[in-house]
């Protein structure tokens, strides 16, 4: 008896492939999409310039930072721009939306509008924080049904459900919320990412920083109320500004394959742009909440008065180890992953370095103060006034560039250091001055 020959089994991407990729076409219905996509594309034909563009049309703003105990990330997709290439990227990401809200009006507001880096969470010790995930589902990839977590990476979680590992807890299906609880005891630099199909959605860009402050903030018996990163008991963690850095390689293959409906094998890795908080190099030093990045609102640029000390928490979700650089400022490096540098009698295992090295996965906490303002040094000038630039940069200098294209780009930013005291306090972390 002759074995009746069956058709082949298409997985769910397969099936799609043959059914809308053989022309490169993805279909997309609503006019809004187009409107908006050219748009960027608009945008992008001008940010290689590096010249501010027109703004684009009211949109919910994107976040910077998110405080408080009462959050809500939504998880959806959407583009954001890189210099040198004329079509918007495709990512993944979590943006801030009303606790609220329903879901309904959430996907009404946020779906395929993702912003990259997510929004910085900004928590306290002892403070119970409630932070619910919904999945609004992907606007560019209907076919797509990706469930979506919230893993707090390097949280000592006691509970697995709300560690957001989808093989031994849950995970948020299209439309659906969950609420996670944490309660944070450990102040420090931490990150935060997707653990479902983690390899892509780390990538597509799901993961921000999350950072707990120290209970000392609010004084002890020896110490004033003020801005700490640690317990330290003796003032050394102290800053007046912060600034988080988070940094990622981008492939752009799998963001465009994946955006035309095609597979990408990963272990071809290979990344043709770094980022810091979303943004390549000039991008990294627009201000936050640029009207001409409207998807990639957190600004890298270190801005100071001489004297200050300025606190830097690195956090690297990309899949190489980065080697950051401060060249003419001496950094201190007072935390690894979440937890201060001493040993367990008590003694200073901070240290001087003017190299992180920073591998996947990992956080680092460093205070710089800032030097007096050397009118001999090389200076610049901006809205603020003049200042003396200092470069932050990946020391690696394929990382230096924008998809090999020709002059400075990547994982770089500046430290500028202005003439007098112009800068007023910082409000909140990443804030720039104008
Ligand atoms: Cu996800």
């Amino acid at each position: 008896m002759n074995k009746k020959k069956q058709p082949p089994k298409l997985n769910r991407r397969q099936f799609l492939r043959l059914g809308l990729g053989g022309g490169g076409a993805l279909v997309l219905t609503a006019a809004s999409v187009l409107a908006r996509a050219d748009k960027l594309r608009e945008l992008a034909a001008t940010s290689t310039a590096s010249q501010v563009a027109a703004p684009v049309a009211p949109e919910p703003a994107a976040s910077t930072v998110v405080q408080g105990t009462n959050i809500r990330l939504a998880a959806t997709d959407g583009h954001i721009l890189l210099p040198g290439r004329t079509r918007p990227l495709y990512t993944f990401g979590f943006v801030e939306a009303d606790p609220n809200a329903s879901i309904r009006d959430v996907i009404a507001a946020y779906k395929g509008k993702v912003q990259m880096c997510s929004p910085i969470l900004d928590v306290n010790e002892g403070d119970e924080v409630y932070l619910t995930l919904t999945n609004l589902g992907f606007q560019f990839r209907p076919d797509l049904d990706d469930s979506h977590t919230i893993h707090w990476h390097g949280f000592r979680n006691p509970v697995a459900i709300f560690d957001g590992v989808p093989e031994v807890s849950i995970a948020v299906p299209v439309a659906r919320n969950f609420p996670y609880f944490f309660h944070p005891e450990h102040p420090g630099t931490y990150m935060y990412h997707c653990h479902f199909e983690d390899v892509e959605h780390v990538q597509m860009g799901m993961n921000g920083i999350v950072f707990v402050r120290p209970l000392q903030n609010n004084g002890t018996g020896s110490l004033p109320p003020g801005k700490y990163c640690y317990n330290d008991g003796d003032g050394s963690t102290a800053y007046d500004r912060e600034v988080t850095l988070m940094l990622n390689e981008i492939d752009t293959r799998p963001h465009d394959l994946l955006e035309e409906v095609q597979d990408f094998v990963w272990s071809d890795y290979k990344p043709n742009y770094w980022i810091i908080n979303g943004r390549a190099y000039p991008d990294t030093v627009k201000p936050s909440n640029d009207p001409s990045l409207p998807y990639q609102p957190i600004s890298s640029l270190i801005q100071a008065n001489p004297g200050e000390k300025i606190l830097l928490r690195f956090a690297n979700l990309g899949y190489e180890q980065h080697a950051m650089q401060l060249t003419g400022i001496p950094m201190k490096v007072v935390g690894h992953d979440a937890t201060l540098l001493r040993s367990p009698d008590g003694s200073d295992l901070s240290y001087y370095t003017n190299t992180i090295y920073i591998g996947p996965g990992e956080a680092r906490d460093v205070i710089f103060e800032a030097p007096a303002f050397d009118p001999t040094a090389e200076t610049g000038t901006d809205s603020i006034g003049t200042y003396n630039v200092y470069l932050l940069k990946n020391r690696n200098y394929f990382a230096q560039t924008n998809d090999g294209l020709p002059g400075l780009g990547g994982m770089v930013t500046e430290v500028r250091v202005y003439n007098g005291s112009p800068l007023p306090p910082q409000t909140k972390p990443n804030e720039t001055f104008t």
